[in-house]
């Protein structure tokens, strides 16, 4: 391909005025999503965006490709719709953590369970931004906001575990100022068949600023944050020389020191992304402990919108026209 057929990162960004709030993390998820399809080469005109309501769900407008802004909380099955109508698209769902895990829930519980072939983002601010900072489903306990001024007392939602819950085959977090690793796991999202779900903790600087500093600061960020890599020992800290081991008692990871009681890298656990167990396991860390980043859980599953072209082969290219001209739709069932 000569130069002047390369698509560079700008060339996927739309003419629209970005209207999020100066230093919101969103901005930087908005450039690492352009990075990536830049990195793909991926064509503009067979690429989707579909979104549900939120700040975070503003992205497809910001995008030099399809998109749907569509109804609250309803993104995947939009999506799922989209992907169905026209496999050949590479399509992408938007949402926040109110609009995927509140009113949104159940439609990403059935995209997840299903295997859409579809990437999910999911803005993780742990606030509902767009209407003025009320808390969300996941929420730290203690939470003050407009809906919880004495701070809120719900037991919070991992993001992760619940798409781990569903059944999902591809889990992974980010960070959103991460330029060089959300870029990467946003390429594995778009490479792996079937729903591909990324978690990025996204910092509201107006409604909730800085709440996951104990995990995401760049300056501590060795320590708080276990990068992931199968088949790799789990190893963190900027001398690299701390590591997570099962503790066969309590069937949980907990943090030892490389060198210290006669400690090795042999003592740690090595990180397989089909192994639901250490799935678990590393999603449930949380500060003192390292926080896991990088690609959580990778299987190959069944994709719903493959089976689901296998068995209806001859009415890929019905047009619902037809379809509606032809009276009672009910005697058109096959
Ligand atoms: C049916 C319906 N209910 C409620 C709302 C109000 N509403 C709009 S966005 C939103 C929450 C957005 O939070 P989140 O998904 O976390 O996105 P963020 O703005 O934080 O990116 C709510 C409750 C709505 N637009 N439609
Ligand atoms: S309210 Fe928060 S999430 Fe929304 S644009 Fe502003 S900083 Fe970003
Ligand atoms: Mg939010």
């Amino acid at each position: 391909m000569s130069d002047v057929n390369v698509r560079k990162f700008k060339d996927y960004a739309s003419d629209q005025e970005v209207r999020w709030c100066p230093g919101c993390g969103d901005y930087s998820i908005l450039k690492a999503v352009q990075r990536t399809l830049a990195e793909q080469q991926a064509d503009p005109a067979r690429t989707v965006f579909v979104s549900g309501i939120g700040c975070s769900s503003r992205l497809p407008y910001y995008m030099e490709t399809y998109g749907f802004h569509s109804i609250h909380g309803r993104a995947p099955a939009v999506a799922t719709g989209v992907k169905l109508a026209n496999p050949e698209l590479d399509v992408w769902v938007i949402t926040g953590d109110g609009d995927g895990l509140s009113i949104g829930g159940n439609h990403l519980l059935h995209a997840l369970r299903r295997n859409v072939n579809l990437n999910v983002l999911l803005f993780n601010n742990e606030i509902y931004g767009l209407t003025k900072g009320q808390y969300s489903p996941t929420s730290r306990p203690g939470t003050p906001s407009p809906s919880s001024p004495d701070g809120s007392f719900d037991t919070p939602v991992q993001p992760g575990l619940f798409a781990l819950g569903a059944g999902a085959s591809f889990i992974a977090r980010g960070v959103d100022i991460d330029q060089k690793g959300l870029p990467l796991l946003l390429g594995a999202a778009r490479d792996h068949a079937g729903t591909a779900f990324v978690e990025i903790l996204q910092n509201c600087i107006v409604y909730n600023k800085d709440v996951f500093d104990d995990v995401a600061a760049k300056k501590t960020a060795a320590e708080t944050q276990v990068q992931v890599r199968h088949g790799d020992p789990l190893i963190f800290g900027a001398a690299e020389d701390r590591g997570l081991r099962l503790n066969p008692g309590t069937l949980s990871l907990e943090a030892v020191t490389l060198g210290a009681d006669g400690i090795t890298e042999a003592d740690l656990l090595v990180h397989d992304e089909t192994n639901p167990l250490i799935a678990h396991a590393l999603l449930q860390l949380a500060p003192p402990l390292p926080v896991a980043m990088g690609i959580i859980r990778r299987v190959a599953a069944p994709v719903f919108d493959q089976s689901f072209w296998q068995h209806k082969p001859t009415e890929r290219r019905a047009r619902v026209k037809d379809l509606l001209r032809h009276g009672n739709l009910l005697d058109r069932r096959v």
